[in-house]
């Protein structure tokens, strides 16, 4: 095909695997990043050929496997269900791709690294979508830690809250362990917060000691109930501080609340996903609420903070954000803070964790790499 001017010569030429609502996302993001949506594949025909439409693709594949060996292809997204990651992942990597795939990277630990280091060893751009880093006021809160304003951090904890899993009618792939994993609630959403704690502290989680609960037992489809809808975990992470976080999908009335603060020697901090133009800081001589605002932010926000003040970022902008980021960090640009395999083989190995605490009620320590 002739090359149309106004294309750059080194345009990302993307694919997405998935047509649910991370696969859309994910192509809108790719869309808006910069790249050519080259072709879709779907569960089916008819939802690949829907998503063709809606991702404003130029063509459809007849599978998986077909798109990953395209040779226009440089960038596949794999939004699928957890337990096709891996086979995924190692397919497009074979093929010389590079990769981007949700999280949970995998259903364990042991394969994620495995996954990261193939990707490694294959020279190729490996990133999860642990997208809140994205957020401009999650760098602010990572800037003020790292610039030594909070002083020695004491204690990490917070939440990450969700309701759509509330009733025994509500049903996903994701409860079902056969294509979720044996974890639910912590690799899906407690992935997100444990990522996150350690961005903006710059800390490590070193041990954990958790509980679970199931407590919806029959739903709809899936019966019994084998994965769990609450989390609660304590940890103590590298530098001595301690922490916990509780994450749920049945707590009523919370949408999408990631909640983390931060207390240091010095200062507080503490961030809300669902309020995220703003981050609260704390002193002993007074608190504020530090709003986004691109002439105020530090250097590390400031890339990300896109739009004037009090007009809102979200989601999307951060999806979008991750996706630059990767597609530059394929043009050999350096990209600080782009969420990696090495991440996404680092949450399965706390949600390992998490998972062999829960069942033997012993703490266990989280290897570093
Ligand atoms: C469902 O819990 C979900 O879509 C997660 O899978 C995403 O990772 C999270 O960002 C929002 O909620």
């Amino acid at each position: 095909m002739e090359e149309i001017g106004w294309l750059p010569a080194d345009q990302v030429r993307a694919g997405v695997i998935g047509t649910g609502f991370m696969g859309t996302v994910h192509a809108r993001s790719a869309r808006l990043a910069g790249a050519r949506i080259i072709g879709v594949a779907g569960s089916g025909r008819e939802k690949t050929r829907q998503a063709v439409a809606r991702f404003g693709a130029e063509r459809g594949f007849g599978s998986a496997e077909e798109l990953i060996d395209s040779g226009d292809v440089d960038v596949v997204h794999i939004c699928t269900p957890n337990h096709l990651h891996a086979p995924l992942v190692m397919k497009a990597l074979d093929a010389g791709k590079h990769v981007v795939c949700e999280k949970p990277l995998a259903t364990d630990g042991e394969t994620a690294a495995m996954m990261a280091a193939r990707a490694a060893q294959a020279g190729r751009v490996a990133a999860v979508p642990f997208v809140y880093r994205f957020h401009p006021m999650v760098r602010e809160a990572r800037w003020l830690v790292a610039s030594g304003a909070v002083g020695r951090i004491s204690l990490i904890h917070g939440s990450y809250l969700q309701d759509w899993l509330l009733t025994p009618e509500d049903d996903n792939w994701r409860v079902d362990p056969e294509r979720g994993g044996p974890s639910r609630v912590f690799a899906d959403v407690g992935s997100h917060w444990c990522d996150l704690a350690e961005f903006v502290s710059g800390d490590r989680i070193a041990a954990v000691s958790a509980q679970t609960a199931v407590v919806i037992p029959d739903r709809a489809v899936s019966r019994p109930v084998l994965t769990e809808d609450v989390a609660v975990v304590q940890f103590r992470t590298t530098s001595g501080a301690l922490g916990t976080v509780t994450t749920s999908q049945v707590a009523p009335g919370r949408k999408n609340r990631l909640f983390l603060e931060i207390s240091g020697s010095r200062a507080g901090l503490a961030f809300d996903q669902e309020q995220p133009e703003l981050l609260w800081s704390g002193r002993r001589d007074g608190s504020r609420l530090l709003m986004r605002d691109p002439a105020t932010l530090s250097a590390g926000a400031v890339p990300y903070a896109t739009l004037p003040p009090g007009h809102a970022q979200g989601y999307h902008d951060c999806f979008e954000a991750f996706a630059r980021d990767t597609y530059a960090a394929i043009r050999g640009e350096h990209r600080d803070g782009l969420p990696t395999f090495a991440d996404g083989a680092r949450a399965a190995r706390i949600c390992d964790a998490v998972l062999e605490s829960a069942a033997t009620g012993r703490w266990l320590e989280v290897e570093e790499s």
